[in-house]
């Protein structure tokens, strides 16, 4: 019988089925890149509600395994080694889940850094910048009379919604006819500011028919709209 209770985490999220993967988590564009990509892996897991409404990212129990308090996270009883290994940062984990199961990650040496070159350009790009639109213009931030700032992630949203665009005009997905962990971590992010945001006028979504056409096939995808509502909310 696997025991995770070296873990302080699972004090407050006990493991039900101990023996598969655990993920902590909310369905926010970070959170769902996980669940999405462990739908469409069919690798057997666990997900745990992290709720910001009673702050539980800032529990002692949380932090103890993500210091930097926020979700996603993971613990995954069969590591490397055969010994249990915790996680967070999604970039981090959709590497290590795409490893593990050998799926949505390009085997071939030069497809494989050139998938993980656009992790990371929605990691350090696509997130941060679409998240700061979503503060200035949707949330606290919307309120704020001066609009410089709010104007400053718009034109750095639409220069990024640009730069995929013109991947995406000669391929179906980022890295062409494979469906990767690169399109996991970075259509949540397009569909968030649309839908949730409602910054799809304020960027000029329409300019960019590559990037709407992709996502599109992106939430067709049954294990997309399965991951999109993990960990149900309460
Ligand atoms: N770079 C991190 C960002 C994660 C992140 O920003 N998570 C947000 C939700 S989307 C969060 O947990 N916020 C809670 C907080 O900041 O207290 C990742 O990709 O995992």
């Amino acid at each position: 019988m696997t025991d995770l209770s070296a873990f302080p985490i699972t004090r407050k999220w006990p493991a039900q089925y101990p023996e598969r993967l655990q993920l902590y988590s909310l369905p926010t564009p970070n959170g769902v890149k996980v669940s999405i990509l462990l739908e469409e892996t069919g690798l057997p897991y666990e997900a745990h509600l992290v709720s910001f409404e009673t702050q539980d990212q800032l529990t002692p129990e949380f932090l103890s395994l993500n210091p930097n308090n926020k979700i996603p996270a993971i613990l995954d009883p069969n590591g490397p080694g055969g010994r249990p290994l915790a996680l967070f940062e999604s970039g981090a984990i959709l590497l290590y889940l795409a490893e593990k199961t050998g799926q949505f990650l390009p085997a071939d040496a030069a497809a494989r850094y050139e998938t993980i070159q656009w992790l990371m350009f929605q990691m350090a790009g696509i997130g941060p910048m679409f998240g700061q639109l979503g503060f200035f213009h949707f949330f606290a931030g919307k309120d704020y009379e001066d609009k410089r700032p709010r104007d400053r992630y718009v034109a750095e949203s639409r220069r990024l919604l640009g730069v995929l665009d013109q991947r995406l005009a000669t391929r179906t997905w980022i890295m062409g006819d494979d469906y990767t962990i690169a399109d996991i971590a970075t259509f949540p992010w397009v569909r968030n500011l649309i839908d949730r945001y409602q910054a799809g006028d304020l960027v000029g979504i329409q300019d960019f028919g590559h990037v709407t056409r992709a996502l599109a096939a992106f939430v067709a995808r049954p294990a997309v709209a399965r991951g999109l509502g993990i960990p149900t909310r309460a």
